[in-house]
């Protein structure tokens, strides 16, 4: 019997809004062999308890337990597919902004900008994808081999613990790596403004100094940036490196760059049709901090983060009304000796 093409539905072309499916696509490992792993690791790696949390050091960087316990299966067993795209960045270094961003900008055909039941408009945009240490930590992996193509992952993950994103680790077949990175000084004003609102009793200080010695988590700040940094100018095509503050000068430029290197570029009709201006305003601070799904609930069920600490100021140069001159020499200072002949440079 001839087969009717048009009565075969057609798969879901992704990304798909990660919470509309998660639930049909749960798998876990048995706890116990979490649980067995999670305490043989821990016992061998340096720690650090912090404010609001004990640190690991795991090869050269600071992961919380929760973390941990799914690092040694990520760095073995993630595989991307080659049109993945992977958001990276240290926290609070315009994550939640470079999602929304992203997330617009590939589901644009489903969901124009300005579509009533855009994702943005009714989820928290971490909700919108999912989080790769997370499911990695949780047995949860599974879920990603479910979810269809294009794939649209977040991680904090350093570059060195997703080695096949970038073809050197995969014999030449990368995938796509979405990285921002901030000014350290203004990450560490909003890091500690984000822990606070957890443990009030954690000083700028103690924040500061965590930061300085590279123990914040996935920590240290300046390893994160320069194994993205240098990933960037040997495979440019797999990994963009964006700027906050970048973006936060030129935010239309930055989603046109953004669309082009995920393979989506805006066609002249679309930027005739203010595509990229609906899309950035969707995505502005104001607005995301306006919606319902950003005023409740909690960014992790771990970390009782509320999802609005996500969205404070939102601006360059915060330090300024945090920081002695002496702190903000002393991390300029880093900045200077780790950063020395790599070209990275913040403005
Ligand atoms: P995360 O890594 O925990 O997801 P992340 O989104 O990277 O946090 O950082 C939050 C910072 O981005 C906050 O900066 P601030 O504390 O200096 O204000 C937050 O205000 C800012 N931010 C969040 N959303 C946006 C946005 N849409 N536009 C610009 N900045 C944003």
């Amino acid at each position: 019997m001839a087969t009717d093409a048009h009565s075969i539905p057609a798969p879901p072309a992704g990304p798909v809004p990660f919470e509309d499916v998660k639930a049909g696509l749960a798998t876990l490992l048995p706890e116990q062999d979490r649980e067995e792993k999670k305490k043989e690791l821990l016992s061998t790696l340096p720690s650090k308890t912090g404010a609001y949390t004990t640190g690991y050091c795991y090869k050269g960087f600071w992961l919380s337990e929760l973390v941990v316990q799914g690092v040694a299966a990520l760095e073995q067993r993630f595989q991307p597919r080659p049109d993945d795209v992977i958001v990276a960045s240290l926290p609070k270094c315009g994550t939640t902004w470079t999602i929304s961003l992203t997330v617009a900008t590939m589901v644009r055909r489903a969901y124009p900008p300005t579509a009533a039941d855009h994702p943005l408009r009714r989820l928290n945009p971490h909700q919108c994808l999912p989080f790769l240490e997370g499911l990695f930590a949780g047995g949860e992996e599974g879920m990603l081999d479910a979810l269809p193509s294009p794939r649209l992952i977040n991680t904090h993950m350093p570059l060195a613990f997703i080695p096949r994103a970038t073809p050197l680790g995969n014999g030449g077949r990368g995938c796509k790596v979405v990285y921002v990175c901030r000014e350290p000084k203004d990450m560490v004003v909003s890091l500690w403004h984000y822990i606070q609102r957890i443990s009030p009793q954690t000083t700028f200080r103690q924040t500061f100094d965590s930061a300085c010695d590279g123990t914040t988590p996935w920590g240290p700040f300046w390893d994160h940036f320069l194994g993205y940094w240098g990933a960037s100018i040997t495979c440019p095509d797999n990994v963009l490196f964006m700027w906050y503050e970048k973006m936060l000068r030129e935010p239309i430029e930055s989603v046109k760059r953004l669309a082009r290197f995920v393979g989506q570029p805006f066609s002249a009709a679309e930027v005739e049709a203010n595509i990229v201006r609906d899309i950035v305003e969707l995505c502005s601070l104001e607005n995301l901090k306006s919606m319902d799904a950003n005023k409740t609930g909690h960014v992790n069920p771990h970390f009782k983060f509320p999802r609005e600490a996500l969205f404070r100021k939102g601006i360059a140069g915060d330090w300024k009304s945090h920081m002695t001159m002496e702190m903000a020499c002393r991390i300029d200072d880093i900045m200077a000796d780790k950063f020395r002949n790599t070209g990275l440079t913040f403005q």
